[in-house]
């Protein structure tokens, strides 16, 4: 069976070890988002990409959920000390190195597809994972900071400022210019079954389907395509995408997420049991919809969600 997910990172990569569980044959192209990569210190660092590498790899930090396990931020601090920021944003000394080696590839001209497939060398992460594009997307947030209308990158609204002012508006910039990547049409019109894991829906699956020609490839395909919802009880499960939805007039809620993608994407949906009461207005957007449980407490429970979404894409064939 020939599997694409589009992901993002935390709730990405944890979805996508629990489908490995679920369905161990299976051939798994992940479709990573790159609006969320970022340049520091003269470095690329893709922070999405690296999350699923590690986390399927081994080697992420479980509690944190993003970097590696065993840090240490000894070149963080020296460079602190030579006055060097962002200090906001915590890159530890064996991340960096992944960061050099990719940084160091592009540089020598390797597009950032065929660099990630060299660092997925080492992780052996199991699945084939893409970059959305080769092309350089980065996503904005459109902000008011001390009266002061103004964009800044991703990292800086989520990291920085933890979401804490309103978003106006979320820009995926260069999006429009962008081309998916060699393999990601390809993938999406041979898959048998496409899932949206319960990333979030503007940062990281918006951004993936915003690269012109992608949304289009999933809509037109043979296979089904079913999500699984990062809201549960009308609020993310963790993390801020409820102030991202906002931005975009989306509610909080399991339905209008669904209702966002839009039956013109979605063939089915999976709502967490304590949504049950939401089934039916998924379902008269015209959406197929089930109430199962859908907190990756550990393997086991991820990868039960992973079967519910394979047995509704069966279901919505
Ligand atoms: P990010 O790039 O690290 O933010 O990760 P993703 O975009 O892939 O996923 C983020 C989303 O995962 C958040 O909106 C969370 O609500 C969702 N999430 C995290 N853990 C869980 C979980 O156990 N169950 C569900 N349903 N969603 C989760
Ligand atoms: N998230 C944080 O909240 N603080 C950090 O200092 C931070 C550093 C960082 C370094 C590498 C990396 O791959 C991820 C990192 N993240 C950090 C997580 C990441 O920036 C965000 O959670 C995601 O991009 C949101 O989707
Ligand atoms: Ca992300």
């Amino acid at each position: 069976m020939r599997i694409v997910v589009l992901a993002g990172g935390i709730g990405g990569a944890r979805f996508l070890r629990g489908l490995k569980a679920a369905a161990p044959d299976a051939d798994i192209t992940v479709i990573g988002n790159t609006g969320d990569d970022i340049h520091l210190f003269g470095l690329k660092v893709c922070p999405d990409l690296d999350t699923v590498m590690y986390t399927l790899g081994g080697g992420i930090n479980e509690e944190q959920g993003w970097g590696r396990t065993d840090e240490t931020f000894r070149v963080k601090e020296e460079l602190a000390a030579y006055g060097v920021g962002p200090e906001w944003f915590g890159l530890g000394d064996r991340d960096f190195a992944t960061h050099i080696v990719r940084t160091q590839m592009m540089g020598a001209g390797y597009p950032l597809s065929a660099v990630t497939e060299a660092l997925c060398d080492r992780w052996q992460p199991g699945v084939r994972l893409l970059p959305m594009t080769d092309d350089r997307v980065e996503t904005h947030v459109a902000i008011e900071e001390d009266g002061e209308k103004k964009a800044v990158h991703f990292q800086e609204y989520w990291v920085r400022l933890r979401a804490s002012v309103p978003a106006q508006a979320v820009v995926p910039v260069g999006a429009e210019q962008a081309k998916p990547a060699p393999g990601v049409l390809e993938a999406i019109g041979a898959a048998d079954v496409i899932l949206f894991p319960p990333s979030n829906p503007v940062v990281s699956v918006g951004t993936i389907l915003a690269i012109p020609g992608i949304r289009e490839a999933i809509a037109e395909a043979g296979a089904p395509v079913v999500g699984l919802s990062p809201i549960v009880g009308d609020a993310p499960v963790r993390g801020m995408a409820d102030k991202v939805l906002a931005a975009v007039g989306v509610e909080s809620t399991a339905a209008a997420v669904a209702a966002h993608y839009g039956a013109g994407l979605l063939d089915g949906w999976l709502v967490d049991t304590v949504d049950a009461d939401k089934t039916a207005e998924v379902e008269a957007a015209g959406i197929r919809c089930r109430a199962v449980p859908l907190m990756m407490t550990d393997i086991e429970a991820t990868a039960a969600m992973a079967r519910e979404a394979l047995t509704l894409a069966e279901e919505v064939r």
